[in-house]
């Protein structure tokens, strides 16, 4: 970055101390990972320099001979990726891509099925503060008390209130979903199906869990958490919706795409394709059950019975009467960054609730494993419940950062 460092010597310190933090910190956000030196050296291209609205082979203006072969390349390795008919790869992130799906099958203020926030779900997925929630009639589901979706329930539901769509998916639920069941209750109302795999677009592609893409009519993910690409969104549909998806996405609510993000989310994807990511998506699963079996015997609660994914939700308040945001700070000092997080009808405040999310993900990019989980989650008891001594997470930190740099990201990597 020698032109950056010369140029702009503010911006480049701070792009320099986020690798150096990235690098010696221990990064456990459920929804965040480590991309690989080809996937940023994409991103990092001259592609950004260019105008593509419309598709390959269907531009607005002159000059797409490459920008068609990437974006083609694009499309189809994430259909095979997925086993799916159709896929937009155009949506620069997560929620727009949502708002996409709505707009491509919904009329303003058609009711939609989706998943409480605090029982896991997403705010795009009809939070009131949401433009998701002014434009559509969003009902929301709840977990039952065994932290299971209640299917019966979903059904009496989705009886009475007749939605257009039925929207599955979450940010910081860890069970299993049963993709049958959705589909079999919206087959009954005549509700057309969504999900939203952000978070476990990974593990699907790593076969490590079922692919819902055989039972939903529309899939929306973004590209950046475990499926580790570039920060970006991606559009799966049946072949009836994939007119209607292009045309939401682009002119109705998009315009030019970014084709430096196209072309990276097309390294990604071949990267998925490898063996290699059946791998780490395996072991993203193993890790996150040791996590969970740990804190249980470290006297932590795990909301919804546990996890059968890439993360876990845990009670702090309720298991050690930490908040979730001292929980959070606590875990920071000692250079582990997770988020606070409600659990589900929390009855602390969005910005100190009773939880925190951890995740696996990105320490399973670095090469770690069981062992080294132990003592992850180990660290982070011990700083919980010694979240007010200083002297105690400092030396847990300098713990953390050894094994930070025993399992290095970006070797090769020098700003
Ligand atoms: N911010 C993402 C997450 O952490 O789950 C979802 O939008």
């Amino acid at each position: 970055m020698k032109n950056l460092k010369k140029q702009d010597p503010q911006i480049y310190r701070a792009i320099k101390g986020e690798l150096k933090r990235q690098q010696e910190g221990m990064e456990m956000i459920a929804s965040e990972n480590y991309v690989s030196e080809a996937v940023l050296e994409a991103m990092g291209t001259i592609l950004t320099n260019k105008y593509s609205e419309g598709y390959p082979g269907k531009r607005y203006y002159g000059g797409q001979k490459y920008i068609d072969v990437i974006e083609s390349l694009a499309i189809e390795r994430a259909k095979k990726l997925f086993g799916a008919d159709h896929a937009n790869v155009q949506p620069l992130s997560g929620a727009p891509a949502n708002m996409i799906a709505y707009s491509a099958v919904l009329k303003p203020g058609d009711k939609v099925l989706g998943m409480d926030l605090s029982h896991g779900g997403h705010l795009t997925h009809g939070h009131p503060v949401t433009l998701s929630a002014k434009v559509y009639n969003f009902v929301r589901y709840k977990t039952g008390k065994d932290g299971k979706i209640d299917y019966k329930e979903l059904e009496k539901m989705a009886l009475k209130e007749k939605p257009q769509l039925i929207l599955a998916g979450f940010s910081a639920y860890t069970r299993q979903l049963d993709y049958k069941k959705f589909s079999a209750i919206a087959k009954k109302v005549g509700a057309i199906t969504m999900i939203d795999i952000a978070h476990i677009a990974g593990l699907v592609a790593g076969k490590a869990i079922p692919n819902p893409v055989p039972y939903f009519d529309i899939v929306t993910t973004t590209t950046h958490k475990t499926l580790r690409g570039p920060r970006g969104g991606l559009i799966l549909c049946k072949k009836k919706y994939a007119e209607a998806i292009d045309k939401a996405a682009f002119p109705g609510f998009q315009g030019g795409p970014h084709e430096h993000q196209v072309a990276a989310k097309a390294v990604c994807f071949g990267e998925a394709l490898k063996p290699a990511f059946q791998k780490y998506a395996t072991q993203v699963i193993k890790n996150a059950k040791v996590l969970e079996t740990e804190l249980k015997k470290h006297g932590f609660k795990i909301m919804f019975g546990g996890t059968e994914n890439h993360m876990v939700l845990v009670n702090v308040f309720g298991s050690k009467g930490v908040s979730g945001k001292e929980a959070e700070a606590a875990l920071d000092k000692i250079g582990i960054t997770i988020n606070k997080n409600m659990i589900p009808d929390d009855p602390r405040s969005p910005m100190d609730p009773s939880g925190v999310r951890i995740g696996v993900p990105a320490i399973t990019t670095r090469g770690i494993k069981e062992k080294e989980v132990v003592k992850i989650a180990k660290w982070i008891n011990q700083a919980i419940e010694n979240y007010k001594d200083e002297k105690t997470l400092k030396a847990i930190h300098k713990e953390v950062i050894v094994l930070c740099k025993k399992f290095s990201v970006y070797k090769n990597l020098k700003y």
